[in-house]
């Protein structure tokens, strides 16, 4: 077979027929669609990744060069750099996000939905010669550790040099991904542009019976880097539909006890409800012993095993976080982590050109997150969304496993939410479609990681309502159908750490001290303690959850782990008629499931 050179490919771009005559893919579906979207857009030239660190660094100095990055003070941030966003382009876009199934009801009453040719052919009209004056990169990546059968792969053609850069941080992307694609020939093709960053001219679309993704006039994380969201949960999702496996937005972790004995938990829970401090937690002082590994904080890849073990890797390889409130009390590792090589969007910076956000705790903003002066009337300084990107290899509690083609072994599935009051502490599902009732039924208050009104209570199934490629009535019946085939499944668990007292004021410590919730999750699963069976679910005797050393009276402790049976009557109700807004193909199972609890509360 003929061999390609893979290095770098820097030219300018002529016409198709130029372009034709010097592939750098020997595949034909790739080097075709390539040349396609070269037409269309007309960028000067085209770039196809490499991967390597050098080829980072020249987008870092090219983007120094264009202003597009600014350098951070490098004796204390080494390779630390900040990027402002334009200001109306700085959190994901639901109401612009679609899924353009063939059949509208495929895509189901969770998604936005337009029909597929019109949606190609307004995309096709915003990208039509957008890329004239621009580079064009052809971005090759891996989702999950390279070579492994659980992984996927995907090109990204794009026109942002940050988004370039990001996707060094946060895929395995370059000439390895590009030779695994040749070999397989299957690959998710995303076309992404930043255009006009019009917000009026935005759009995020996904095909997913076409394997294919198109999104227009953004530059920020969700929406661009399509690796992430958009492939590795809204396009994956639906192929985990089709082929047996389950793409979720959960963070993996492994929990080690003092005996050296390790157990892997997969946990969802909506944007910023803490999941990359959960996937990062540090022991607190009074765990001697015990240690704690992240594989992922935000996506978790689950496939049964020969054995019917359900087993996760994580496809992603970096962490796109939420800066503020990282501090070295929080998230010491991730604190640690973002203190070089890391990417920082739209935070503030100190006197010093060190970054800056809100609780960080050390230094003072002078600039804010737009670039202006900072003065304590403005509001925030770095903005409630800004975030670092930075490979997941600096983390200092990153698990060696995380790279592993066979994954990890998953005990317990943990769904949780933001919920002020009614969700206790920790509670355990009675079986596995119980489980599929809790995590259907996940709520949480609105935060800052999308556009529109904080603080909400809204449905967010799973946490998956932004991110699942179709009808959520599919999905469930998806994940009910795991029962049939394993009898190993992992145990299901609820957590809610953010309860609140009649004061407005937090019951639980959270952070490192969630590790004591984790223990009893655990010790539920490998059958160690007794729990209190209640209809909502098991939940922990009092003193079943080790408070020593806390600040937790039983009296808290008891307030935490409260079941409000008429509130959870009312709640039951609600999630009822939720359910039954799915109407037809809502699974008769979770029907059965809901009329029991409901029941049983009654
Ligand atoms: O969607 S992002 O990846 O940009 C961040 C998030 O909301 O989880
Ligand atoms: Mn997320």
């Amino acid at each position: 077979m003929e061999s390609f050179s893979k290095v770098a490919i820097l030219r300018p771009y002529q016409s198709s027929t130029f372009y034709a005559g010097s592939m750098t893919t020997r595949l034909k579906a790739l080097s075709n669609w390539v040349n396609d979207i070269a037409e269309l857009t007309k960028p000067d030239q085209i770039h196809w990744c490499t991967g390597t660190s050098e080829e980072y660094d020249t987008f870092v100095q090219e983007m120094l060069g264009g202003g597009d990055l600014l350098e951070l003070n490098q004796d204390n941030y080494p390779d630390c750099y900040l990027h402002r966003s334009d200001p109306k382009d700085v959190a994901r876009v639901e109401h612009l996000t679609y899924v353009c199934s063939e059949n509208e009801i495929d895509s189901g009453p969770n998604n936005n939905w337009m029909p597929p040719t019109k949606a190609k052919e307004m995309m096709m009209g915003f990208f039509s010669g957008c890329m004239q004056g621009r580079t064009m990169y052809v971005i090759p990546y891996c989702m999950g550790p390279m070579g492994s059968s659980y992984s996927r792969y995907g090109v990204e053609i794009t026109d942002s040099t940050y988004v370039a850069a990001n996707m060094y941080l946060m895929t395995r992307m370059g000439n390895e991904a590009l030779s695994n694609i040749e070999e397989t020939g299957s690959f998710i093709k995303g076309l992404h542009s930043i255009g006009e960053l019009d917000p009026d001219r935005r759009y995020i679309m996904h095909f997913p019976e076409e394997l294919s993704i198109m999104s227009y006039g953004s530059g920020y994380g969700g929406n661009a880097l399509l690796g992430k969201k958009c492939h590795a949960l809204r396009i994956a999702s639906y192929q985990a539909q089709t082929e047996g496996w389950l793409a979720e937005h959960m963070l993996i972790v492994g929990i080690e006890n003092p005996e050296g004995e390790i157990h892997y938990l997969a946990c969802a829970f909506p944007s910023q409800c803490g999941k990359t401090n959960l996937a990062m937690l540090i022991p607190p002082e009074s765990h001697k012993g015990w240690k704690v590994w992240t594989l992922g904080d935000d996506i978790a890849w689950m496939h049964l095993d020969n054995e019917g073990q359900l087993r996760a890797i994580n496809p992603e390889a970096g962490l796109f976080g939420v800066v503020p409130g990282t501090n070295r009390k929080t998230n010491p590792n991730a604190y640690d982590a973002i203190s070089s090589k890391t990417i920082f969007t739209n935070v503030a910076v100190t006197a010093d050109n060190e970054p800056w956000w809100e609780d960080k705790e050390t230094g003072q903003p002078v600039t804010d997150w737009q670039g202006r002066p900072y003065t304590s009337e403005n509001g925030d300084a770095a903005h409630p969304n800004s975030r670092f990107t930075v490979s997941a290899q600096n983390n200092p509690g990153y698990s060696s496993l995380a790279e592993a083609a066979e994954g990890v072994p998953i005990t317990a599935l943990v769904f949780g939410g933001r919920r002020r009051g009614l969700a206790p502490l920790v509670y355990q599902a009675k079986d596995w479609a119980h489980g599929v009732l809790v995590g259907a039924s996940v709520a949480s208050e609105t935060t800052a990681a999308a556009t529109g009104e904080v603080g909400i209570v809204r449905r967010d199934p799973m946490a998956m309502k932004p991110f699942c490629g179709y009808n959520f009535a599919d999905y469930w019946e998806h994940w009910l159908s795991f029962e049939k085939r394993s009898e190993k499944l992992p145990k299901i668990f609820h957590v809610n750490w953010f309860r609140r007292d009649k004061n407005d004021r937090f019951l639980w410590p959270g952070f490192g001290e969630n590790l004591r919730v984790l223990r009893w999750i655990i010790d539920r699963c490998e059958g160690r303690v007794e729990a209190d069976s209640l209809p909502i679910g098991f939940l922990p005797k009092v003193e079943s959850i080790d408070v020593s050393g806390l600040d937790v009276s039983p009296d808290v402790l008891a307030q935490l782990l409260a079941v409000d049976t008429k509130e959870w009557h009312e709640e039951m109700l609600q999630i009822g008629e939720y359910l039954e807004s799915y109407g037809d193909r809502l699974p008769e199972r979770l029907k059965t499931e809901h009329q029991t609890i409901l029941e049983a509360l009654t």
